[in-house]
């Protein structure tokens, strides 16, 4: 609408310079993080808020103080902590992330399955603390006529299948049904596949659904060869059952990039040897997090320009009106 006020965003922590800066540009932004008073400035401009930024929490409760509320723009596509059913319910359409980190994670968990079966960052601490001198890095397990089970064959799953065909190894996979046109082995439930392979790589999207998928039942099938590898949420695996099975050597090791409790990883993980830990960085280059950052921008100013959102989630799916 030529003249009108440019509309009111409200972002809930700090976002990607890319997406602060052109949402500065066009829109009248508030910064809940940082705020003197972040109550005060809910209440304040609360009623005017038409689109929300966020890479995290947003329930029901807090889109009650937000009554003009159109769009929530998540920075991910992981978007398991904004209550997509309760946005749903309100006419709020929600966004996220998909395809631009994709390769980006696959990537990742490639990288972690062989720094955990092959312990790089072990082997690494061993050079540089001057044992290599004294003896070789002890040998260690192999991904060398390995069977690997993807638990979740979503579009990263299936990037990360791609790329473990070219390491020759039998790829198999768990969802909640078999998918047309994939050759990989199906198993209809996590203990299945666990049972099945030798590495379960987790890749499953995060919430209620799937909380504790990985359970202590799951891990005693993968057995004591078996390596877990999580690039998901860390609500998937059950965290208590899985220190336990390294602790017990139920399983062989365990490769994680998320937690239950983030930025909080259990001392007891930290303290094992046979685990390597990740500050959740699946999509933490400057390439993926830029592009994410774009998609951001892309579909909030698509919205407020009256062209509809580009990537709206599943819950809160839009069509243009006639
Ligand atoms: C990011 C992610 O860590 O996209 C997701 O779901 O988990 C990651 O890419 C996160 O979105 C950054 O806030």
């Amino acid at each position: 609408m030529p003249g009108a006020e440019p509309a009111e965003i409200l972002l809930l922590r700090r976002m990607h310079p890319l997406v602060a800066s052109t949402l500065d540009s066009r829109f009248t932004v508030h910064r809940l993080d940082g705020a003197a008073d972040p109550e005060a400035l809910l209440r304040e401009v609360g009623p005017r808020i038409r689109g929300l930024c966020v890479g995290g929490g947003v329930d029901g409760a807090l889109m009650d103080r937000l009554p003009a509320l159109e769009l929530i723009a998540n920075f991910g596509v992981g978007y398991d902590a904004v209550d997509a059913k309760a946005a749903a319910q309100r006419n709020i359409v929600v966004t996220n992330t998909p395809d631009v980190l994709t390769d980006e994670v696959a990537d990742l968990a490639i990288g972690l399955v062989l720094a955990t079966i092959r312990r790089l960052p072990q082997a690494d601490r061993y050079l540089r603390e001057g044992h290599w001198p004294k003896a070789p890095f002890p040998l260690t397990a192999s991904l060398r006529g390995r069977r690997v089970g993807i638990l979740g064959l979503g579009r990263i799953g299936r990037a990360i299948a791609k790329r473990l065909e070219g390491f020759e190894v039998e790829i198999a996979y768990y969802g909640r049904s078999r998918q047309e046109g994939v050759a990989y082995a199906y198993h209809d439930s996590p203990v299945g596949l666990a049972k099945a392979v030798h590495v379960l790589i987790v890749v499953a999207p995060g919430g209620a659904e799937t909380k504790n998928l990985v359970d202590a039942e799951v891990l005693q099938a993968l057995g004591p060869e078996g390596i877990l590898v999580n690039v998901a949420r860390g609500s998937v695996v059950d965290e208590a059952a899985l220190i336990a099975a390294l602790k017990a050597g139920t399983i062989h090791g365990a490769g994680l990039d998320v937690f239950e409790q983030e930025p909080h990883v259990p001392s007891e993980l930290m303290a094992l040897e046979n685990t390597v830990l990740l500050p959740h960085v699946g999509s933490a280059s400057e390439h993926t997090r830029t592009a994410m950052a774009q998609l951001v921008v892309d579909n909030v100013l698509s919205w407020f320009e009256g062209r509809g959102p580009i990537t709206p989630v599943a819950e809160t799916p839009w069509s243009p009106k006639a």
